[in-house]
């Protein structure tokens, strides 16, 4: 031994890492050893693969070859081509490739330092994106600007409640190539159609771009484009956007090629008369329940464990996050995937919520003696309350016909078919003089967890976004769908709870939670009645001028213990 130091040229943990390196690592694709690669085809990989870990190295390599434009031209879009074809059919889940768009982020950012000044050649084209007016719904946006952003195309995102003036400053300020509006409720379908006959109006020829759950194709094919006159089209998902914008793009150069074939405007169908005839179902004996308080109060003490256990995860799974069985694999194939990727992420993200204090969940429920009138729910106080006073529990109270008067009137629209169901003929009716019991609930996660999900989106932690924004989402659901269960227990009629809580999920209860703008009381201004009602600026929500909550992870409903009342749609 001389006692200098020896340089270590076998260290068995590089050793390891480095074979393991050379398998494909992603759940639920078979380990398959690598053969020599060339620096195109290992930075192809890694973005498929959606390795970003020091990419800079082979980007270095590469950059002995090609130019950063070259890279991001040729390999990369390329790459990233590649994963949309995954995807499209059906090969890749959407957290993989939010993964790929990631490293593909990573990897344009390292090079934009080496790209020339005026070399605009990576920029496909530019389209200015946003959430239509009055409506706050943005993760379906935002994937849609990954998904370009992460593709070759320039995003404006302006981010949601945009009015349209703003989106046409925005197109002439950036000399845009098309517009992408964006908007999940059903209002916003019309706001879409007043910006159309705005940009019609103004003779502006722009190719609009149509995202969104309450839109369909038929709607845009046969509503929409006959009355704009112009190119719009309907992006089913996030890929469908980019499939558009690349048609757009095309088309300015090859004119007069319409990637659709005219649209026949089709004759509106005949509307069919509303037939009013009462819907009262057919009940079977039952009793009031007694509450065990009137009016309302505040609960913000509840463990995060037991809400965690309501999570739908078959819901948070297929529906937030996107993740489905695919038909052309084995089953073993999406198991994998399951055990492999998604049950650990979610048992990390509760452990990240609880530790870093991202959910405050608070709710706010109460119960009003209630009567119906016709399509009318009528909602009564105690006579002569003061106001300040109504926003509590009831003290001593107990109603009875005479020591009442009407509070709130919701109006709940009635099936024109089936049986003719309308949510007020669950209540007790002024006719029968008898006053029901009708309870209302507000619960939200609390505002910390938009600003996290916020904060992923901008630092482009794409996969952890779509992963923290739907663990949020259904969160909030799983405490209403906890509270509901509390409500039951409450009112006595918990024992025809199913004590399989995959059942519960599909309404193994007796009555219902109808959330106000869901197809049975559709119309979302009910809400403004409900905070009237339980006051929820309290715990932190506001409501906005579109009578939606805020934050955006909150939901309302009313409660309905009738042994009939069940989901159905006016
Ligand atoms: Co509620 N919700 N919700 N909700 N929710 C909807 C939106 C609703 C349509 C359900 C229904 O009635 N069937 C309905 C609105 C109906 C209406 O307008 N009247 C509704 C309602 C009523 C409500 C509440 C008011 C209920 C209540 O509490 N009273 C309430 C409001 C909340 C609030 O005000 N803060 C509420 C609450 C909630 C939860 C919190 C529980 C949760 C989260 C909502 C959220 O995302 N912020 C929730 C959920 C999960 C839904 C559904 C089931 C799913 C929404 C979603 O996250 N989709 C939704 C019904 C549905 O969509 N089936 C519903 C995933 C998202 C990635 O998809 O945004 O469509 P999406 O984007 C896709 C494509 O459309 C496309 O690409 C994206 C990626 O694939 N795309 C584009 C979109 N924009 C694009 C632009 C492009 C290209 C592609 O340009 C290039």
């Amino acid at each position: 031994m001389t006692g200098k130091k020896q340089k270590c040229i076998y260290d068995p943990l590089t050793e390891l890492i480095s074979y393991y390196s050379s398998f494909k690592t992603e759940p639920g694709v078979t380990l398959t050893p690598k053969k020599a690669q060339s620096a195109e085809e290992i930075l192809k990989e890694r973005i498929i693969n959606g390795d970003k870990a020091n990419i800079n190295k082979d980007l270095d390599t590469a950059l002995k070859k090609f130019t950063a434009v070259e890279i991001i031209n040729n390999i990369l879009l390329d790459a990233m081509k590649e994963v949309g074809n995954l995807f499209g059919s059906g090969q890749m889940q959407l957290p993989f490739v939010l993964q790929s768009a990631e490293c593909m982020k990573t990897a344009v950012s390292y090079l934009e330092k080496f790209i020339e000044k005026n070399s605009k050649a990576v920029i496909k084209g530019t389209i200015i994106l946003a959430t239509v007016r009055g409506d706050v719904h943005d993760i379906g946006k935002n994937l849609a600007d990954i998904i370009l952003t992460n593709n070759g195309y320039r995003v404006i995102n302006l981010g949601i409640k945009c009015p349209i003036e703003k989106m046409l400053s925005a197109y002439e300020k950036h000399k845009a190539d098309a517009i992408g509006m964006s908007g999940l409720l059903v209002k916003s379908t019309t706001v879409m159609k007043d910006n159309l006959e705005l940009i019609k109006e103004r003779k502006l020829k722009i190719p609009v771009i149509l995202g969104g759950a309450a839109l369909t194709r038929k709607f845009v094919e046969d509503k929409l484009k006959p009355l704009y006159g112009g190119d719009v089209y309907y992006a089913g998902d996030a890929f469908d956007g980019m499939k558009y914008m690349e048609m757009i793009i095309k088309n300015k150069t090859e004119k007069d090629i319409s990637p659709f074939p005219t649209v026949q405007q089709k004759k509106a169908a005949t509307e069919s008369k509303p037939i009013i005839t009462s819907g009262k179902p057919s009940y079977t004996s039952y009793e009031i329940p007694v509450p065990p308080f009137w009016g309302s109060k505040v609960i913000e003490s509840i463990p995060l464990d037991i809400i965690f256990e309501y999570i739908n995860r078959a819901a948070l799974f297929k529906r937030s996050w996107k993740v489905r069985k695919d038909r052309s694999q084995p089953d073993s194939v999406y198991e994998k995937l399951l055990a492999d990727e998604i049950i650990p992420k979610f048992n990390e993200l509760m452990l990240l919520v609880k530790r870093e204090k991202l959910f405050t969940p608070k709710v706010i429920y109460g119960y009003f003696p209630a009567q119906s009138d016709g399509n009318d729910l009528i909602i009564y106080k105690p006579k002569g309350y003061a106001d300040n006073k109504l926003h509590t529990v009831w003290s001593d109270f107990v109603p009875d016909l005479k020591n009442i008067e009407e509070w709130k009137r919701f109006t709940f629209p009635r099936q024109t078919r089936d049986k003719h169901l309308c949510i007020s003929e669950y209540f007790k009716s002024v006719k029968e003089g008898i006053t029901d019991t009708a309870a209302f609930q507000i619960v939200t996660t609390g505002s910390n967890a938009a600003e996290y999900s916020d904060r992923l989106f901008k630092e482009n932690k794409y996969k952890d976004y779509l992963y923290f924004h739907g663990f949020s989402i259904e969160t909030a659901e799983a405490l209403a769908e906890y509270q509901h269960k509390i409500i039951r227990k409450e009112l006595k009629i918990d024992s025809k709870d199913s004590p399989d809580l995959k059942e519960i999920f599909q309404q193994g209860y007796q009555g219902s939670r109808y959330s106000f703008g869901y197809p049975a009381c559709p119309n979302l201004e009910d809400n403004k009645k409900v905070f009237e009602m339980l006051l929820p600026e309290r715990i932190g929500i506001t409501l906005t001028e579109e009578f939606q909550m805020v934050p955006e992870q909150t939901t309302s409903a009313i409660i309905v213990y009738h042994p009939e009342a069940k989901y159905f749609s006016v």
